[in-house]
């Protein structure tokens, strides 16, 4: 088990200043879904990483601007750290016009070439092989791209998983695969169907990678690993797989409130907040609380902004089923 520790260098108080930022938009941005969602606002089925935030956000922070995301269902963390437009992401949630995808896709289906963002996928594991094609892509072009793939600990039980990780290191991939163990797939506990304490890194050694775990509800070390694992990438030597440890606050859906789990473990994680543990954190480094402040009154006002757009924007008008069904941005069948 390693356990990269980012450098003093490389954790100077702009960077730590950009880690609680980004932990903080993800919060506060996923607490107003959740509002909105109660008020009947957010369409469709939606799934929160409240209590995930390190992860995304320590990623987000050692990512270069033209390397690749790929995220799940649950991807409106890895979407904003990204830099994609808050209101945009919100006029999604919302079904607006002026959300990423005119609000064809909602919350589970983000997208924003222009960042990076290639996509959040709803089946669980499919987007680990198109990872993998975009490293391809990346090495073939020699660009030193990298792509990030974010996936959760039910994902590394599905074929796609070990055809994606076998192929990326046999052709030595500019890709970082990031289980985000976050110890339950939909209402069923990873335990109960795994047969391997930590679902990814126990499984690294079948495809000759380095097993790398990591608590996830810390944004330094998880930095840490993200700057690693892309440097490795970028050098040409291949593939990594990160188990980031974590817990979501929520069930698992916005339809499930999570009651099957044990209240002392829900407690117990709660106690360990990324957001409000790295607050602290930096806090008793010395780093004043005026300047966190205005950090979290920023935050909010953007969140309220990105609110308000949404909710002033229209629906999408019908002709919009019909458009942008193939990448020539039309519908028309063809052969
Ligand atoms: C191939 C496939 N099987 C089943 C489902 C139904 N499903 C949706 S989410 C989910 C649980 C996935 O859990 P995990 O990968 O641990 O991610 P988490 O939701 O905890 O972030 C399941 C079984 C699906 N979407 N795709």
């Amino acid at each position: 088990m390693t356990q990269e520790k980012p450098t003093e260098q490389h954790l100077n108080q702009d960077v730590q200043l950009d880690l609680y930022r980004r932990q903080a938009e993800v919060r506060v941005f996923e607490k107003r879904a959740y509002d909105l969602f109660l008020q009947n606002l957010v369409k469709g089925t939606s799934h929160l990483s409240l209590g995930q935030e390190a992860i995304a956000a320590g990623f987000g922070t050692a990512m270069r601007g033209d390397d690749y995301t790929f995220a799940t269902y649950r991807g409106h963390a890895h979407t904003l750290v990204r830099g994609v437009p808050m209101a945009a992401v919100m006029g999604e949630l919302l079904g607006r016009e002026s959300g990423l995808m005119a609000g064809k896709g909602g919350s589970m289906h983000l997208t924003s070439v222009e960042h990076g963002v290639m996509g959040s996928y709803a089946i669980v594991g499919a987007h680990l092989p198109i990872a993998v094609g975009a490293a391809w892509s990346a090495q073939y072009r020699e660009s030193g791209q990298a792509a990030v793939c974010f996936f959760g600990d039910g994902a590394t039980n599905i074929g796609a998983f070990h055809e994606a990780l076998n192929l990326a290191a046999v052709w030595r991939l500019p890709v970082v695969f990031v289980c985000e163990n976050n110890l339950y797939m939909e209402y069923t506990p990873i335990a109960a169907v795994t047969a391997v304490p930590r679902p990814a890194a126990d499984r690294a050694a079948a495809y000759g990678l380095e097993p790398l775990v990591v608590d996830g509800n810390d944004v330094e070390a998880v930095y840490g690993v993200a700057r690693t694992a892309l440097e490795r990438a970028r050098a040409g030597a291949g593939p990594s797989l990160v188990e980031a440890l974590t817990y979501r606050h929520g069930g698992h859906s916005r339809a499930d409130p999570g009651k099957y789990r044990p209240a002392a473990e829900v407690e117990e994680w709660l106690a360990r907040d990324p957001v409000t543990g790295y607050r602290e954190r930096l806090l008793g480094r010395g780093i004043p609380a005026k300047i966190l402040d205005d950090i979290d009154t920023e935050v909010r006002a953007a969140v309220d902004a990105a609110t308000e757009a949404a909710k002033s924007a229209s629906a999408p008008a019908p002709e919009r089923l019909l458009s942008q069904v193939w990448t020539d941005g039309g519908s028309s069948w063809r052969n």
